[in-house]
């Protein structure tokens, strides 16, 4: 897969050097390109931005810039990726739909975001586009998300993660559960044990307290994703949790 990163602060891109991420772009898996914004600038200062149409506080970045940057960045086949507090909740969903594309271009406002027409411009001209906010927060700029964009959908290209099943038991995965506690040596540390049955060896009894630890967790932390569950997943001894 093909992410580009167009933002003013290119810097910020470098944790993405490390890790996962970082060995998937050396093997290969992941051809991760990061531009700078003002290149793309005509006059002297290289602005970006301008004062907002109907007054308010703060700046609006301009969309002939943008527009002559993503230009060049979206190729044929780009998918374009605005990360935005005012977007759809960015989930598990999103990272697996971005995961299939070839080519996301991941276009970072700063300031008071992107002029309006440039979202506007590329869905007229038959692309789409996906306006993503990470949370129910605000944050100085598009780069942090577009670190956590990368990331969540970097690891679902196939080979990036080393054990694949390492995919499936997380949380945020099929089951719509909150992943339960783990545990790992020392069996005993600070007076805590680990729950015994972990250690029995008996694997459909460790399976069923999993299941119970996670539907307990999640009920506690997350009762957005109980109701969402389909009730023919559960099965009866869930029902009685
Ligand atoms: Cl994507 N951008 C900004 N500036 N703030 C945010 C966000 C994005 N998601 C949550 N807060």
């Amino acid at each position: 897969m093909r992410i580009d990163v167009v933002t003013v602060f290119p810097d910020y891109l470098a944790a993405l050097d490390l890790s996962l991420i970082g060995k998937a772009r050396q093997a290969g898996l992941l051809d991760l390109r990061v531009h700078d914004l003002r290149e793309w600038t005509t006059d002297r200062h290289r602005t970006v931005d301008d004062t907002p149409f109907g007054g308010g506080a703060g700046m609006v970045m301009r969309p002939d810039v943008w527009g002559q940057a993503l230009d060049d960045v979206l190729g044929a086949d780009g998918r374009l990726v605005i990360p935005t507090p005012s977007g759809e909740v960015f989930t598990q969903r999103h990272a697996e739909a971005l995961a299939a594309e070839s080519h996301l271009v991941i276009a970072c406002g700063r300031y008071e975001g992107i002029d309006a027409r440039v979202a506007e411009h590329y869905r007229a001209a038959g692309r789409e586009v996906s306006e993503l906010s990470i949370g129910d927060y605000v944050l100085n700029g598009g780069e942090v998300a577009a670190l956590v964009l990368v990331e969540a959908v970097g690891r679902l290209l196939p080979g990036v993660v080393g054990n694949p099943d390492s995919l499936v038991e997380e949380s945020h995965g099929a089951a719509g559960l909150l992943e339960y506690p783990v545990y790992t040596k020392p069996p005993v540390w600070d007076g805590l044990e680990i729950p015994d049955v972990l250690a029995s060896g008996h694997h459909a009894r460790i399976d069923r307290w999993r299941r119970d630890r996670a539907l307990e967790r999640t009920a506690q932390r997350r009762p957005d994703m109980i109701a969402a569950l389909d009730a023919a997943a559960l099965d009866k001894h869930d029902r009685a949790l």
